[in-house]
């Protein structure tokens, strides 16, 4: 098989850069380890920032978010039980953000994909990646049973935090930026209504976060100890626990149920430099990894792919700059993704080997924040979204 772009990985970058370079009259396949069913049973992301709305209207895949998506126009902060703060982000940033998980995002890509005939192999093993620094790489894999060659002109390594095209580049010549933080969170997904508002708490027993789906599916996160499993958490210690972390006013307005979703995810920052070795390009995961708490995965996912499409377009109209720019370009915009998310996460988090004096520094901050206008001003900015 040949093809201009062989994408590994069908994730939202992959499958988002499919599209963007079929806007591009570019061709590609991309190669997705899992089946399609799988990838679309993750539970992950679930806040667009206004940027990426803007990319996937611009790429028609807005149609079903301008429906179903959830605007909202600010978040609210939570801390020493009872205060609380809302951060007005049409009013201080001049943008909002949208509520619009992930699983949609991901049933809009593969709806797209398959009304346009983008080429994307399911369940492909043994994916490996050859001749980068040369111009005409290439990749092997096995799919139902047959082995299979690709020829390409480029590779985009869109394949998550688990992936192989990262081990692609030689470790000669990059710099792995890591921090893992001595937490998890513990999420659920209830057929209840949620909260009219985002709401992040941060509480003596630790942090909690309300947020949705649709108007009944809510997601609720509280953070727990790294060596828990979901066995130790029944919905009623869950709910009690949610309940304890919030303001009462915000508290009594909780709708609880039973669970449908419950799992714990780990909490780390990771940054590859760079992001591109040759002909091979990373993308999403594959090359950063940020912890939930800024609501920026999703969203720094959404803009690489943004950048890699423009870049590989304008190297198909003979201009190469871009594309040799692409890590210097998106890093830019991911180190200030990643440092946000690391800033919030240990703001509103409580580490278990942090001292008083930390907690009423933090406590502090959140003080500030709330008598600040340009404090709320910068965290608004970030939060919805740094311009690309
Ligand atoms: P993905 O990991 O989504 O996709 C990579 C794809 O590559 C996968 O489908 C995988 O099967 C495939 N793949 C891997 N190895 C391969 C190989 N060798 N060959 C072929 N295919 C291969 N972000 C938020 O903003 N908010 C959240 O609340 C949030 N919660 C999360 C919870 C969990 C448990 C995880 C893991 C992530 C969460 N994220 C969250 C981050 C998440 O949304 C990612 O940022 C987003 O999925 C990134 O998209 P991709 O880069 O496409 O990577
Ligand atoms: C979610 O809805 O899953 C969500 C929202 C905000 C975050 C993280 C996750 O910061």
């Amino acid at each position: 098989m040949r093809t201009q772009v062989a994408i590994i990985g069908a994730g939202p970058a992959g499958s988002l850069l499919s599209l963007l370079l079929k806007r591009h009259g570019i061709d590609s396949v991309v190669i997705e380890r899992q089946t399609k069913d799988y990838v679309l049973e993750r539970i992950r992301a679930g806040i667009l920032e206004w940027t990426s709305v803007e990319i996937l209207r611009a790429a028609g895949l807005g149609q079903r978010l301008d429906v179903e998506g959830h605007v909202h126009n600010s978040v609210k902060l939570a801390w020493r039980a009872e205060e609380m703060l809302s951060v007005d982000f049409e009013r201080l940033a001049g943008k909002p953000m949208m509520a619009y998980g992930q699983t949609k995002v991901q049933q809009d890509l593969y709806a797209a994909a398959e009304a346009e005939g983008v080429s994307i192999i399911y369940g492909a093993t043994d994916v490996d990646i050859h001749d980068v620094t040369s111009d005409r790489p290439w990749i092997t894999f096995t799919a139902n049973g047959e082995s299979e060659r690709l020829d390409c002109d480029y590779v985009a390594g869109c394949d998550g935090q688990h992936g192989i095209s990262r081990t692609a580049i030689p470790t000669s010549i990059t710099t792995e930026y890591e921090r893992a933080y001595p937490f998890g969170w513990l999420g659920i997904l209830s057929e209840t209504p949620p909260l009219p508002h985002l709401l992040y708490a941060n509480h003596e027993r630790g942090f909690a976060l309300c947020s949705e789906r649709n108007p009944m599916l809510s997601r609720y996160y509280v953070q727990c100890p790294l060596d828990d499993s979901v066995e130790d958490w029944s919905d009623d210690r869950f709910w009690s626990e949610l309940l304890t972390r919030l303001p009462k006013s915000e508290a009594d307005a909780i709708v609880t149920g039973p669970s449908i979703e419950k799992s714990i995810a780990p909490l780390r920052s990771y940054v590859l430099e760079p992001m591109q070795y040759g002909r091979l390009f990373l993308a999403g995961d594959a090359a950063h990894i940020v912890p939930p708490t800024g609501a920026k995965g999703l969203n720094l996912a959404i803009s690489d792919v943004h950048y890699l499409s423009e870049a590989f377009a304008a190297a198909y109209n003979g201009s190469a700059n871009k594309l040799a720019a692409y890590s210097t370009t998106a890093l830019a915009r991911v180190w200030g993704s990643v440092r946000f998310s690391w800033w919030l996460t240990v703001l509103l988090h409580r580490f278990p080997d942090q001292s008083p004096f930390e907690q009423r520094a933090r406590e502090e901050d959140l003080n500030y924040l709330a008598g600040s206008e340009a404090a709320q001003t910068s965290f608004a900015e970030q939060y919805v979204g740094l311009n690309l």
